[in-house]
């Protein structure tokens, strides 16, 4: 199934109206500030977010899973939905692969396929969080920070694995998440377990092409409830910086305490160069794994405005992060999801674009407190949709992407075509 481009143009056609006038009201509103509208809209469509593999079918909790028909039974049929979000909303052109969830059998026939779609392979991210059948010893106790020589040996193994199916595929970065740790206080010696990890880590790294990135994720728990080893920003910088210079620090949103300042985290990590990767997704409590910009729009804003701020900094070189989104649930249809986080994401960069730089610059230097917070909000609380859906009205996509994949019946197509109770691949 694919999506062409009169069907998205006949679906644009009742809309064209009404958007030229929220469009042209909004620019002209920019303009008088000395915004340049063009350049935003250039900036918003070439802002691309990566599709994890495992996002595309119905999540699932440890309560249970309800399926939600005509999930992708195969890593194929992902490339094909990846291809509809990308044809509806033109924000993403990558697929980011998790080994052993989604091996490519055929290395060249995947590319082939994905390339059709107009997408690439981002990040490969490895597991060693699961056992896998057949698989000679247990993770149960970890995995590059395990006691046990022969489990770290064999995780490190997978790693390379993970690294060769990426070569093949023409992905140029790793992912780490461990689930190392402890659930129990005396369970581990944190200095022993770290080390290890920062000597398996290194071996990994040892085994990259010159032109790959290494990206360590953090999380503060789950599944282990008491300590987990790379459990912090610091742990990950750390660690990135033992391993060497293309090894580099990844913000999964989720993975953080309630409350913590993440755009400060951002902002530590982009001063020294360090921010690698990105996952995108909202909570309220935990890693919740909801949809981006769902729970805390704000914060997602703020972020977006130390992002901006880093990435234009000519003194520190940082690396264009990997921007990937990290979510799913068992409520919504992943694909309309995903739709969801993706605007969402371009809305906070949307937004944090407008902030005027130059003014906020001058109110800190002032100590103007109320100054700072009236430049920040006056960004935040603009509507920037209409600039959104003209981006995606000059790329050929939606101007509403959601309302074309209902219209369409395209879930319809896909549980015609694939079968109600098939159940995608992931955890
Ligand atoms: C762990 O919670 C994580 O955020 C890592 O990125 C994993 O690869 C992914 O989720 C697995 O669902
Ligand atoms: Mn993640």
């Amino acid at each position: 199934m694919s999506i062409s481009r009169n069907q998205i143009e006949d679906k644009n056609k009742r809309h064209l109206g009404p958007h030229k006038h929220d469009y042209d009201y909004l620019r002209d509103q920019l303009q008088t500030k000395e915004v340049d509208v063009d350049a935003i809209i250039g900036k918003i469509s070439a802002f691309q977010v990566a599709i994890p593999s495992w996002a595309l079918g119905a999540g699932g909790t440890r309560f249970g899973r309800f399926s939600i028909g005509g999930e992708p039974r195969n890593l194929n049929e992902k490339i094909i939905d990846i291809g509809i979000i990308r044809s509806l909303t033109k924000a993403t052109r990558a697929i980011s692969l998790h080994i052993p969830w989604d091996i490519p059998q055929d290395a060249g026939v995947i590319k082939e396929l994905a390339a059709h779609h107009g997408i690439v392979f981002d990040a490969m991210n490895s597991n060693t969080f699961q056992d896998q059948p057949n698989q000679k010893f247990s993770y149960k106790f970890g995995s590059l920070a395990h006691t046990d020589e022969a489990v770290r040996i064999q995780a490190i193994q997978h790693n390379v694995d993970v690294i060769n199916y990426g070569v093949a595929l023409g992905s140029k970065s790793l992912t780490i998440w461990l689930a190392d740790g402890s659930s129990f206080p005396g369970q581990l010696n944190f200095q022993k377990a770290l080390e290890r990890t920062s000597q398996s880590l290194k071996e990994i790294y040892g085994h990259m092409p010159a032109d790959w990135q290494l990206f360590i994720e953090y999380k503060p728990y789950e599944p282990q409830f008491y300590s987990t080893v790379i459990q912090d920003w610091g742990t990950s910088y750390l660690l990135a910086n033992e391993c060497g210079k293309r090894a580099y620090t990844l913000v999964d949103l989720g993975h953080h305490l309630p409350n913590t300042n993440i755009e400060q985290i951002v902002a530590t990590l982009m001063m020294r160069g360090k921010l690698g990767g990105f996952h995108f997704n909202d909570s309220k409590y935990g890693d919740d794994d909801l949809t981006a910009g769902s729970i805390k729009p704000y914060q997602l804003f703020l972020i977006f405005n130390e992002l901006i701020y880093g990435m234009s900094s000519k003194a520190i070189k940082n690396p264009e992060p990997a921007w990937m989104i990290d979510a799913s649930h068992n409520l919504k249809d992943p694909l309309e999801d995903l739709i969801q986080s993706l605007e969402a994401i371009h809305i906070a960069f949307a937004q944090a674009l407008l902030v005027d730089q130059v003014a906020l610059e001058e109110a800190r230097e002032e100590n103007d407190v109320a100054r700072c917070q009236e430049i920040l909000q006056d960004a935040f609380r603009c509507d920037v949709r209409p600039l959104l859906r003209e981006a995606r009205l000059r790329e050929g996509a939606a101007l509403y992407p959601i309302d074309a994949y209902r219209t369409m019946k395209i879930r319809d197509v896909l549980i015609r075509e694939r079968g109600a109770s098939g159940r995608a691949s992931g955890l």
